[in-house]
């Protein structure tokens, strides 16, 4: 039912493949589309606990096809973000589940941006980031102005975005832009791995870790911060999970979390 990505179900963990490797993963509408629409059922099926998202072949995705904004038509480019990127950006943050992102190559404008969406980034020794908007006059969007700063601190932010300069996995490690980095052979294992990994454990806690952080995040004061937490807390403390884990620990076993 998809054509521009493929989704698979593996232990509870969504794989979601870019799909374009001949245009270096880079978006159309059609993507953009397919994209947020995965999201979006991987919301409401209970059958999934946990997201990996990359991209086939040697990119993660070089962010938007520039042959849609090649031609002599005026692009109303707010509109653009607006219809095709922020519901896609918005469906991954909005989903209360972990995504980990398997970057397998170059990650360039919005496929930067879409990397820096997901929870946490496991990046192939072969990857790279680029916020490659300014090479064509623009500024970074679909997340990128938010993500970047709150994850490297503003000074580095304005010196990627501005300059737009590659840099290696290494480097982006190094700046806590991605939270590790394996040899590119190993790099579908390893996420794999670790995606299945937050999938057995309690994800609606996980959800809710996402959601409070976000939230702490623009919090204006600690007062706020503390207050959704005390209510975030109280919607974790009524799962089956929190119940499971206590049990488990004085039971000296390991716990079987469901998710609920
Ligand atoms: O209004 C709006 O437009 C809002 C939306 C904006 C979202 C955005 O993402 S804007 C930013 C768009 N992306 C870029 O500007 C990146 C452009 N590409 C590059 O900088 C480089 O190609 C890469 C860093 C991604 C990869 O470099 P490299 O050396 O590994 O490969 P290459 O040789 O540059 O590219 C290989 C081919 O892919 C080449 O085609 P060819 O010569 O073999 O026929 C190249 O033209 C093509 N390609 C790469 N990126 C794109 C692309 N074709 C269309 N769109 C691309 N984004």
């Amino acid at each position: 039912m998809y054509t521009t990505i493929r989704f698979e179900i593996e232990d509870q963990v969504a794989i979601v493949t870019l799909n374009r490797p001949d245009k270096l993963n880079a978006f159309t509408e059609e993507m953009n589309k397919e994209i947020t629409k995965a999201f979006k059922d991987i919301a409401t099926n209970d059958e999934i606990r946990a997201v990996l998202l990359t991209g086939a072949g040697r990119a993660f995705s070089a962010g938007e096809d520039l042959a849609s904004v090649k031609g002599d038509k005026p692009v109303n480019h707010g509109q653009f973000l607006r219809k095709r990127y922020n519901p896609m950006i918005l469906a991954i943050r909005n989903l209360e589940k972990p995504v980990v992102a398997a970057v397998n190559g170059v990650a360039a404008g919005a496929g930067c941006s879409l990397a820096l969406a997901c929870d946490f980034r496991i990046a192939s020794d072969q990857a790279s980031f680029i916020e490659a908007f300014i090479h064509i006059g623009l500024i970074p969007d679909s997340g990128s102005c938010y993500f970047l700063p709150r994850l490297v601190g503003v000074a580095k932010a304005m010196e990627l975005a501005v300059l737009g300069d590659k840099i290696t996995a290494e480097k982006a490690y190094e700046l806590g832009l991605v939270n590790r980095v394996v040899e590119a052979g190993k790099l579908d294992e390893e996420a794999f791995r670790f995606a299945k990994r937050l999938a057995e454990m309690p994800t609606r806690a996980i959800g809710l870790i996402k959601r409070t952080m976000d939230r702490a995040l623009h919090s204006r004061t600690l007062e706020e911060a503390l207050e959704y937490e005390a209510y975030a807390q109280e919607i974790a403390g009524k799962t089956r999970d929190h119940q499971e884990g206590v049990k488990a620990f004085f039971e000296k076993r390991k716990p079987r979390f469901e998710g609920k």
